[in-house]
């Protein structure tokens, strides 16, 4: 009797989670792996605020991505929440994948890096950015950083050109540890609708509005009506401030027109489908330090 080996191949999973600094690309890589944009993207620092899950799946493997906020050292109960989810998504990963830029020398927590440092499980350290820097100053990050970490493997990319990404997928794939799909294989991510909703604005307040507004804004989408061929939406900009509230709206309305036209259009994009977007600013004070509020918004469970 023949047994054919290939179709014996074991199936394999795990999670992978995806940690850092701010801004260095950890989120561009996952969206660029999944092939969505489940997260949003922007130049600023703490752009993520929540661990996101991408789920990429094949035949014969499912590796469910975690993308989360970069490492900074907590100034609001807000920033506290963050760098749980982080914390979180060290605890549960099967493969860590520890995110540089190039140039960068250490990571904003000490002691996070020290977990990283020590961690038992299989290490990848990426040097992302490559495409800004030349040669030698890539031989110098490459003998830094394995002097630094030994144990892990380093990978030269570059999340926005493509360079090495496929590669390190593979790379991956081939080291998940043997086991059966943990979410259905169509399925993407573990957030819902409303969630992405909400992104896609705070990204336009991210781009738009300069110093402290992005970091003192909170969306939520109250109404998420799907139609034949339109979704409806209603959402609310939270702010901390009256002054903050007045920047948002802008003259005579524009700059908040600005918000929604932008988002409008992300939303297209991603659904599909045509948006109709209804916005408005609420303030509602010290929200990033208020407990119930910081639930309400799903930072704590
Ligand atoms: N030149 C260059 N820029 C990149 C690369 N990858 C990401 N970026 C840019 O770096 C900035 C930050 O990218 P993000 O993916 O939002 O970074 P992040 O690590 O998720 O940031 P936080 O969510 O704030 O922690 C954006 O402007 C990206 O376009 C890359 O490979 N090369
Ligand atoms: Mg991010």
């Amino acid at each position: 009797m023949y047994i054919c080996l290939k179709y014996m191949e074991k199936h394999k999973s795990g999670f992978v989670s995806i940690v850092g600094n701010p801004n260095v690309g950890k989120s561009t890589l996952m969206n660029a792996w999944v092939g969505e944009r489940l997260s949003i993207i922007t130049s600023k620092a703490q752009t993520t605020r929540h661990r996101i899950l991408g789920i990429i799946s094949g035949d014969h493997y499912q590796m469910v991505l975690s993308d989360t906020p970069g490492v900074i050292m907590p100034n609001y109960e807000m920033q506290s929440s963050m760098m749980d989810f982080v914390k979180g998504a060290l605890e549960d990963s099967d493969i860590l994948i520890y995110m540089i830029e190039i140039g960068e020398k250490k990571m904003k927590d000490s002691s996070l890096f020290e977990r990283i440092k020590t961690s038992k499980i299989p290490v990848l350290l990426l040097i992302n950015k490559i495409d800004t820097a030349d040669q030698d100053t890539l031989l110098t990050a490459l003998e830094y950083w394995k002097e630094i970490l030994p144990e892990a493997k380093i990978f030269p990319i570059s999340a926005i050109t493509g360079f090495s990404v496929k590669e390190v997928l593979n790379y991956i794939i081939k080291i998940l540890p043997e086991g059966s799909a943990f979410y259905p294989k169509d399925q993407l991510t573990d957030k819902p609708e409303r969630f992405f909703v909400n992104e896609a604005i705070r990204e336009q307040i991210l781009q738009f509005y300069s110093k402290e507004i992005p970091y003192a804004v909170e969306v939520d989408t109250e109404d998420f009506t799907e139609e034949k061929k339109i979704i409806k939406l209603r959402s609310v900009i939270m702010v901390e401030r009256d002054t903050q509230k007045g920047i948002i709206i802008g003259h005579k309305g524009s700059a908040l027109k600005r918000v929604g036209v932008g988002a409008r259009k992300t939303l297209e994009v991603f659904f599909g489908k045509k948006v109709h977007l209804e916005l408005y600013v609420k303030v509602n004070k010290d929200w990033r330090n208020n407990s119930n509020q910081l639930r309400r918004f799903g930072y704590k469970h």
